[in-house]
């Protein structure tokens, strides 16, 4: 078996392990982030569920942490005492991102991993099969219950040579992003091997895994090996350790190989991910503005390297270059070995160890600026500004341009960076609060700003409305739910943030859904690439949304549709999708029972303006049920009954 199939087949509960067909498996850690975290505990406490049934869930702050108003102080509130109360573990504000911090201090070689952040697939950098998810999945996973997806194809990544002349391994994963696209690994497991893997540290690791979330991939995953004990014994949790590796001669889905020596410095250049281009080919762009941190590139590692880069210069009086080291635990050691006051004396914005600029919580760039940044996502309007233009390039490119001025190729600056693990990190987990113990009551404590969350009602025979909206291919989930420093508040106020969704790609959308009280909205391929946000779902139940019709979906977002009781509709043929307009009238007829058969045909017919098309519709027996209930929630309380 090759290690993804042995990690599954270490926790399938249902199902065969036959690429696109339904598994359902056991969840032994979860993590959640306070900006999905809110809604997945207010989903958690309605499943009536008393402790955790995981072997360890721990709930992060470090998204929303502005606190310019009550609401993101309050929603940390909620978090620590509805998440001690019910046996999970608490990284307190200010203790660091939830990847950086979970791969440092709880990941496992062998275990699952389900977080409620598309970018739980970090911790593949350690063996974990860790998978990001919708709120809803993960509470159902901290309940005990089964995580269903369809299994996976085993893309093989074959690496070889070693990384030189300053390429990282962020360029590894932006030169992988080049070749595949921000759909290439969509329903796959990118497994890596090859004598390239033992030349790559573990936050190297983990840089590369946590970016396969922008190729679409359902988790990346590396073998856990010698350069792993080192990390776990520098981390002091040599007994969490254990070595795992593909068998040899296995077999694999799809192969790919790449020579690590050909690596070259690279940037994401506006507005996707993919749009890769070596920078030597677009060296000297003036930059106005360098943020470094973020879940990709934020190791002690990374942070290091920078201060050694910056060390006795001075920002150019151009930039403005921010920093946010990962973890507490990063921070520290930086402060402790003098590497902090480098980055400061060289003119660095030391910002706390969170998201930061990263989901727009600050930092918001200049009218038409160049903001470089090592960071995952380059959406446009993400930094908080529309006109700006983000790359995403590495710690080593982003701290050079810092003091140039302008857009540097390392490769050809002459100057050295060693990427280093230290033989001991210095362990603080006294930011981390342990569960309450179990009888002991815990007061739960909800501020004015966490509001219900609406739930969708059972599918009704017949389901009609009009089209709202037709949008282009890769809508991101920053579109459909935006997020920032101005709406991030609101990610326990559905009602609030319903008024927002859309808008960045039609501006009067929520209006039109209102109007018409709800409809359909009508999108290209890979709609809902992104963030595992299920505000994207909910805000769309709480405008009425019935159904969803796209070239193609992004697998985290289509299951967050269907937890909420929307239909995910595939377009079968493109003239229908060209057909359609706004106001298109749609209409299903017999539409609980065409659901209930669509488990086996994978098919539906839909009415478009009085005409059929048939359009794909590719859900389990389990998906059917909570479509015709109106979502998970609902699907629960019946079979509850
Ligand atoms: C992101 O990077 O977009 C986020 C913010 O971490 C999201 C979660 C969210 O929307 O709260 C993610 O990637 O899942
Ligand atoms: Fe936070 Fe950015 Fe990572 Fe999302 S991608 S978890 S916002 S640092």
């Amino acid at each position: 078996m090759n290690l993804t199939e042995k990690l599954i087949a270490a926790h399938l509960l249902e199902g065969e392990m036959k690429a696109g067909s339904p598994i359902a498996i056991r969840i032994d850690q979860t993590l959640t982030q306070d900006s999905t975290g809110t809604m997945a505990y207010l989903q958690f406490e309605a499943m009536g569920i008393d402790r955790v049934r995981t072997q360890k869930s721990v709930a992060y702050i470090d998204h929303n942490m502005l606190q310019t108003g009550f609401e993101n102080a309050d929603d940390h509130k909620y978090i620590q005492t509805v998440a001690t109360a019910h046996g999970i573990w608490v990284s307190r504000p200010g203790n660091g991102i939830c990847h950086q911090v979970h791969l440092e201090r709880f990941s496992k070689p062998g275990q699952t991993l389900l977080g409620s952040d598309s970018h739980t697939p970090t911790c593949g950098a350690v063996g974990m099969l860790a998978i990001g998810a919708g709120g809803l999945d993960v509470a159902v996973a901290m309940g005990g219950g089964a995580y269903h997806i369809n299994m996976p194809k085993v893309c093989k990544i074959f690496l070889t040579g070693r990384l030189s002349g300053m390429a990282s391994a962020k360029d590894v994963i932006l030169t992988i992003l080049k070749m595949l696209s921000v759909k290439g690994g969509v329903g796959k497991v990118m497994e890596y091997a090859g004598p390239g893997v033992a030349t790559l540290t573990v936050p190297e690791r983990a840089t590369i895994t946590n970016m396969g979330a922008e190729l679409g991939a359902t988790t990346s995953v590396f073998p856990s090996d010698a350069v792993t004990e080192q990390f776990f014994r520098a981390q002091n949790r040599l007994a969490d350790y254990r070595p795992l590796a593909a068998d040899d001669g296995c077999a694999y889905d799809e192969e790919i190989t790449l020579n690590l020596s050909d690596v070259v410095p690279m940037a994401a250049m506006p507005h996707s991910p993919d749009n890769v281009r070596a920078i030597r080919e677009i060296a000297g762009i003036k930059v106005d503005q360098v943020c470094i941190g973020s879940c990709t590139n934020s190791s002690f590692a990374d942070m290091m390297k920078v201060a050694s880069l910056l060390d006795g210069k001075t920002v150019a009086e151009n930039v403005s270059l921010t920093i946010s080291p990962g973890s507490r635990q990063v921070l520290n050691m930086l402060a402790a070995n003098g590497a902090l006051a480098k980055m400061i004396a060289a003119g660095a914005r030391i910002l706390e160890s969170a998201c930061g600029p990263c989901i727009g919580m600050g930092q918001s760039p200049a009218t038409n600026a160049v903001s470089l940044r090592t960071f995952n996502r380059n959406f446009c309007g993400r930094s908080g500004t529309v006109s700006a233009n983000v790359y995403l390039v590495s710690p080593e490119t982003a701290a050079l341009s810092a003091i140039a001025g302008v857009l540097v190729d390392p490769s050809a600056s002459g100057e050295q960076a060693a990427s280093l693990v230290p033989e001991t990190f210095t362990v603080l987990d006294n930011m981390i609060l342990p569960p309450a113990p179990e009888g002991e009551t815990v007061e739960v404590v909800r501020g004015p700003n966490i509001k219900p969350f609406p739930v969708n009602t059972p599918m009704p025979e017949k389901i009609s409305g009009k089209v709202l909206t037709v949008l282009e291919d890769n809508i991101t989930t920053d579109h459909i739910m935006p997020s920032g420093a101005k709406l991030l508040p609101y990610r326990s106020n559905v009602p609030y943030l319903a008024d927002f969704c859309l808008t960045p790609s039609d501006p009067d959308f929520p209006q039109k859904a209102k109007a018409a009280g709800g409809g359909f909205i009508v999108a290209g391929s890979n709609y809902g690439q992104g963030s595992s946000r299920e505000h994207a779902a909910l805000a769309p139940v709480q405008l009425g949304i019935k159904g969803v019709l796209a070239k193609s979906f992004a697998r985290i977002h289509a299951a967050n549709l269907v937890n909420n009781g929307i239909l995910t509709l595939t377009f079968l043929h493109a003239e229908d999708f060209d057909a359609l307009r706004q106001d298109s009238e749609i209409c299903i007829p017999n539409a609980r029972a065409q659901v209930a058969a669509a488990v086996d045909t994978g098919k539906i017919t839909v009415f478009a303006d009085g005409k059929p098309m048939e359009m794909a519709l590719s859900i389990d027996s389990r998906q059917a049920n909570m479509l015709l209930a109106g979502g998970l929630i609902n699907y629960t309380k019946e079979a509850q009954a």
